[in-house]
């Protein structure tokens, strides 16, 4: 009997699915691979039920005779592992960054003779529905806070991105790239400060209050479904950071990140060349501690950022702030410097491994930005965050465009420019 194989990356089976599997037996013997948990999120579905749970699901199915993992999201090892005599995938494949894992498939297929089946994709209401319950569980918020944890313990590095909007929000939520032979996309999202406030004009010392910053990660979770890390500035008073905490943690916040600054907090990008104001290791640790003393769920992460490297303060002293802050409840470590080589970054994050090789450790590589995702994960990093690349690529545009309407005294010179609405629309879903 001939061999007919494909790959599902799902965590709901709908008529779409059951139709492959109908038209695979018609060939012979229908094996299915099931796409393991860390695929899952680089092919931007993140898993709403287990591994184990998807295996049974799929062994359940009627006309499957054999469940294998695929452990990539290439298909040279395990065609070369079945060398089943046919892939069956749907055609929607053909477009896309997926069309690169079809150029893969028929390149491995060629090696050894075997044919790739196509079914027209399958689409309609009714599969429109089963998608969008699966999408909306994940943005639920119990499951969107705990999904932090699960990608820090799933990713080498977790890819996240600044956003300030609806419309950042969907950004980071749905590009997906093909990039060195693979697919990737952004895993989590930052709410920054100073994104945050210069999106509304103001300066980026703690004046745009909490209710404001709420805004707009509601505004963001409305559209989304990825996990949010918030900049929490200095968290205020610990009085009124006790009760942020409880209010974040509700609402699905992953992790609030707070700096180790105390007055008048200026944006670390600043350094040295204005007043700032580190906060005692005493005080950071009674503020991390009581946050921690009233959060309610294991989900929800206090993370502390140490400004030593940024107020010269030396290593030495942010390993000291380190190891206390950790002691005191912290569930991460952002280490942060506005130097243009990742030197120093290196050298805390080398050390810090060396006596703790658990807890989180975080970076900003918005000045040594030529710095690779490889080189962090090299050091013992588990997060990233690029806090305010999609605020500074709008505005140099936002502002050139102004200026040729003004110049011109119509908008015909820069049309060639402007996409379309009726492509940024695309991004947005209809209920
Ligand atoms: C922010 O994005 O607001 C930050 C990171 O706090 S930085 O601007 O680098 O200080
Ligand atoms: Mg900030």
């Amino acid at each position: 009997m001939k061999k007919v194989y494909t790959c599902f990356c799902t965590d709901v089976i709908h008529e779409g699915h059951l139709n492959v599997i109908n038209q695979a037996k018609k060939y012979g013997e229908v094996i299915v691979g099931v796409l393991c948990d860390y695929q899952m999120i680089r092919y931007n579905r993140f898993p709403t039920i287990s591994f184990d749970e998807r295996v049974a699901m799929i062994e359940n199915i009627e006309g499957v005779s054999g469940v294998v993992v695929q452990n990539e999201i290439f298909y040279d090892e395990i065609l070369d592992k079945l060398r089943p005599d046919y892939v069956i995938h749907g055609d929607n494949w053909q477009t896309g960054p997926e069309a690169v894992i079809r150029n893969n498939v028929l390149y491995n297929l060629k090696k050894y003779g075997g044919e790739l089946l196509e079914v027209p994709y399958t689409w309609n209401d009714s599969i429109k529905r089963v998608e969008d319950m699966s999408r909306e569980k994940l943005a639920m918020p119990e499951f969107r806070r705990g999904r932090l944890h699960k990608l820090i313990d799933l990713c080498n590095v977790v890819k996240t991105i600044e956003v300030h909007s609806g419309l950042t929000g969907l950004i980071a939520e749905k590009t997906v790239v093909e990039s060195q032979g693979a697919l990737d996309q952004f895993d989590a999202m930052w709410i920054s400060s100073l994104c945050d406030s210069t999106m509304k004009g103001k300066p980026d010392i703690e004046l745009v209050d909490m209710s404001s910053r709420i805004r707009t990660i509601e505004e963001v979770m409305d559209v989304t479904t990825k996990p949010i890390i918030l900049d929490g500035d200095t968290g205020g008073l610990i009085e009124h950071f006790v009760y942020n905490v409880r209010t974040l943690e509700r609402i699905g916040v992953s992790a609030i990140i707070i700096e180790d600054k105390i007055g008048l907090k200026k944006n670390s990008l600043f350094g040295t060349e204005v007043q700032q104001t580190q906060d005692s290791m005493q005080n950071f640790c009674q503020k991390i501690h009581a946050g921690k003393k009233v959060q309610r769920t294991q989900d929800f992460m206090i993370i502390a950022r140490i400004e030593s490297l940024i107020l010269e303060k030396g290593i030495e002293d942010a390993l000291k702030r380190a190891r206390a802050y950790v002691q005191a409840g912290a569930d991460g470590i952002m280490i942060h410097s506005r130097k243009a080589e990742p030197d120093e970054i290196f050298e805390f994050c080398d050390r810090f491994r060396l006596e703790n090789s658990k807890t989180p450790l975080v970076v900003v590589p918005t000045t040594f930005c030529s710095t690779y995702e490889s080189e962090l994960i090299q050091h013992g990093i588990n997060i990233v965050i690029y806090a305010n690349q999609l605020t500074r690529s709008a505005f140099p545009t936002m502002e050139h465009t102004a200026k040729m309407i003004l110049r011109n005294h119509r908008t015909e010179e820069v049309e060639d420019q402007l996409t379309p609405f009726k492509k940024i629309i695309t991004l947005i879903d209809n209920v």
